[in-house]
């Protein structure tokens, strides 16, 4: 439904929700829950959209009642992505996550994750706009929050699909005004050495730093994720805002944003200072260019036996591709 307005790609009708992974998302939502909903719905039947996949009445009815109070707001959630991909399951999505800032045991930030305090919070968005702002957590509840359901492709050559739930960063950003002189956005995740084990590591200069050029911080699919699976953001996954953009190595997600920057020079991010001659600025994800010690020709699908063949621009040619017009993808990697 909101998926298939989003990316414009046609989501197979036979996807229709099964009961139980309708989910609630009035955790997120809570104190907007009537604008929120009413603006799904609207999102749901905007004219724009491809007829929206029909949620059958019997079904709702049944996700009344596996829910407690605020019906209303739930949300059917597609069992896989545009490609017939299944979706992977909550659990995968929330117990094997990179997040360097706790540890870099991918089966362990779960827990050392799990009291992180992600309320209140603030994201600083400043730099080259002509309104600078002070987001809080009702201000980024305030924009609509859809669906988006997308392949995850790390550099390590994992991937998973997840539901996602956020709004367009071109939102955010159209709401700060850049000036003509931004070129490029930089997002930094919160630097807390007491509460953040993995930052007392000297391997990498903290805060965690990303960055992207502006048309690619505008692209609709650029997403600033609040939750998945239609429930809120838990710490390990970037609560409670993380970047989300699909088409590139998993790294430039970064999780747990607390400043936006609009510049006028290719940041720097956390990757690119660490190994510079492994990691570059655009980390497209790209089949044909092999990290310099593993191939990415291919990547293992979280739940899955055997591998898959990696997808150029991780199977987001056909809206991402023409950003990249004229440029070497071997040089600007
Ligand atoms: N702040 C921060 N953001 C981060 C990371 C990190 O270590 N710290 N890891 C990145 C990497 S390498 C990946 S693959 C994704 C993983 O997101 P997930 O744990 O939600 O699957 O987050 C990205 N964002
Ligand atoms: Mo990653």
């Amino acid at each position: 439904m909101l998926i298939k307005k989003q990316t414009g790609i046609e989501m197979p009708s036979s996807e229709i929700t099964p009961k139980h992974i309708y989910l609630s998302r009035r955790k997120f939502i809570t104190g907007a829950a009537a604008v929120a909903g009413s603006a799904l719905l609207a999102a749901c039947a905007s004219p724009g959209a491809e007829s929206p996949t029909a949620v059958p009445e019997s079904k709702a009815v049944d996700a009344a009642t596996a829910m407690p109070a605020d019906n209303a707001t739930a949300v059917p959630i597609a069992t896989a992505d545009e490609l017939g991909d299944p979706l992977n399951t909550f659990e995968e999505i929330i117990n094997y996550n990179n997040y360097y800032e706790f540890t870099t045991d991918k089966e362990s930030v779960a827990k050392l994750a799990a009291n992180y305090p992600t309320s209140p919070w603030q994201v600083e968005v400043s730099g080259f706009v002509n309104k600078p702002q002070v987001f809080d957590l009702d201000d980024l509840r305030a924009f609509e929050q859809e669906e988006r359901i997308y392949r995850l492709r790390c550099v390590e050559a994992w991937s998973m699909v997840i539901p996602w739930m956020g709004f367009p960063l071109a939102k955010l950003l159209d709401a700060v005004e850049p000036t003509a002189d931004a070129k490029f956005v930089r997002f930094e995740t919160v630097l807390d050495k007491a509460n953040m084990p993995g930052q007392k590591s000297p391997w990498f200069q903290w805060p965690y730093v990303e960055g992207l050029r502006l048309d690619e911080a505008m692209h609709d699919l650029t997403l600033m994720a609040t939750g998945l699976y239609g429930e809120e953001l838990l710490p390990q996954s970037g609560a409670p805002i993380r970047l989300v953009v699909p088409w590139k190595y998993g790294f430039k997600s970064i999780k747990s944003i607390v400043k936006i920057e609009l510049t006028d020079t290719m940041p720097t991010s956390l990757w690119m200072a660490s190994a510079p001659n492994e990691y570059g600025f655009y980390a497209n994800v790209n089949p044909q260019v092999n990290h310099p010690r593993w191939s990415q020709a291919t990547e293992r699908r979280i739940g899955e036996f055997g591998r898959r063949e990696t997808l150029m621009f991780n199977g987001y040619a056909e809206q991402v591709a023409s950003l990249y017009d004229g440029m070497d993808l071997r040089v600007n990697f």
